[in-house]
């Protein structure tokens, strides 16, 4: 397998490494076949002395469940860890990942994933490596899962589609991020202009696209108001068009959540 310096390289270590084979389908998967990322997974087990292979032990302090062993955690990082790697905790205490944190980690050389299962991995192994590396622990969101694999499925997934030349159409990473501004995106319609009585909106079969892009910044903000009000807050005006503004601040206002309201500073 090559390698090139400016390569992204992805290690995943997990005691169920076939929970990763989706990375050989799709996006990923041809990203890697095109060697445009590399990823690697790898088993803990591999790193255990016994003859048991075990991975885990019960927790200092008592309760329920079983806690990682450092040392097992110890000998597969001090292996896989290079100079400069970053390393990525999957856990629900970690920070939310957003797009925001994915296009940082892009950016990024080497991303090794440490894959918790039961109650996690002894809190040392962190504290430790964090002594000459990044390590980040990071959660997909507000519910608990039994173990980090489906987390860095999806880690990865919104990672590898921002490396450059990952993404077939390099338009629909443009027209994302023109819609950096923060919003939902519009309602999107294809043929048949009617189907089961329901119509396009007339708008958008009009040909012109000054009104088809005025139509589509006003519907994404309506969408957000309406689906997501905590995302009006962390929008940024400037990235806005005038006619943008305005709706923003109306519906801010209708929703009791502009800046000088004191529905605000509760928040
Ligand atoms: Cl990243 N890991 C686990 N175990 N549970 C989670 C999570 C991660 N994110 C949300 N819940």
């Amino acid at each position: 397998m090559t390698h090139h310096d400016d390569q992204l390289v992805i290690d995943v270590i997990s005691i169920f490494p076939e929970y990763l084979q989706p990375l050989d389908l799709s996006l990923v998967g041809k990203a890697r076949e095109k060697d445009l990322v590399r990823v690697d997974v790898h088993n803990l087990r591999d790193w255990t002395t016994d003859r048991h292979r075990t991975v885990d032990d019960t927790p200092y302090g008592g309760g329920a469940g079983m806690v990682m062993k450092p040392d097992v955690w110890g000998r597969a990082l001090d292996d896989v860890m290079q100079p400069g790697s970053h390393l990525l905790i999957p856990s629900p205490a970690g920070r939310v990942l957003d797009q925001r944190m994915a296009e940082q980690l892009a950016q990024d050389e080497h991303l090794v994933i440490a894959c918790g299962r039961y109650e996690g991995i002894d809190s040392r192994v962190a504290e430790h490596y964090r002594q000459a590396h990044r390590v980040t622990e990071f959660s997909i969101g507000d519910y608990v899962l039994n173990g980090g694999e489906s987390a860095a499925l999806v880690l990865i997934e919104a990672v590898v589609r921002l490396v450059p030349q990952v993404l077939g159409n390099p338009e629909s990473i443009i027209e994302e991020s023109h819609n950096i501004s923060g919003t939902l995106e519009a309602p999107m319609y294809t043929k048949p202009p009617t189907w089961r009585d329901l119509e396009v909106p007339e708008v958008l079969t009009s040909g012109n696209h000054g009104l088809i892009d005025d139509w589509r910044r006003e519907q994404a903000l309506i969408r957000t108001a309406r689906v997501r009000p905590d995302l009006l807050q962390k929008i940024e005006p400037e990235r806005l068009t005038k006619k943008q503004r305005e709706l923003l601040f109306r519906l801010k206002t209708e929703a009791g959540q502009d800046a000088d309201s004191p529905e605000a500073s509760r928040n």
